[in-house]
């Protein structure tokens, strides 16, 4: 009977002390990569780039992309991801792609909640962090450096793979 108490006792200790440790969110970022895509070249190596308007709407030079990864949260308590820079692109936001009337859409959101033990992917056709004008070619193989902003973790520093889906 004694035994049996110490044993429980113990099992509790284990169970214990394996879901303790930090309080706070764990944020870990998983498998992140980058569509590969050129650097626009301007049509006139004088113009800097006012008048580009045109076909690409507000779009700005040099092209756009968007990286993708999976972001865990092994922590007791929510995060957000709220910024996001890379020197790969003049303007980075967090985007969301939704289908309407059979189109595909997407407009820029505030952040990205990942929820305590849990996780939240952003893959092509959702969530995606969207690089808007590329200042360099993005070729497969390439690193893309991108600085994540989580409002508990602060910033994060990931390498994102470029690849060629
Ligand atoms: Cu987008």
């Amino acid at each position: 009977m004694k035994t049996r108490f110490v044993i429980l006792v113990t099992l509790i200790v284990l169970v214990v002390s394996a879901c303790g440790g930090a309080s706070g969110p764990d944020i870990q970022v998983e498998d992140p990569w980058v569509r590969a895509a050129p650097m626009l070249e301007k049509q006139n190596e004088s113009d800097e780039g006012m008048s580009s308007g045109g076909e690409m709407g507000s779009q700005m030079d040099g092209g756009n992309s968007a990286a993708y990864m999976t972001i865990a949260n092994k922590g007791r308590q929510a995060d957000r991801l709220v910024t996001v820079k890379s020197d790969a692109a003049q303007a980075v936001e967090i985007h969301i792609s939704k289908m309407v009337d059979d189109v595909m859409t997407m407009h820029q959101v505030d952040g990205v909640d990942v929820p305590a033990r849990g996780q939240v992917e952003l893959k092509p056709g959702g969530l995606h962090i969207m690089l808007i004008g590329l200042s360099r070619d993005l070729n497969a193989g390439d690193q893309v450096s991108l600085s994540l902003g989580f409002e508990k973790s602060g910033e994060i520093i990931v390498e994102a793979e470029v690849r060629a889906p």
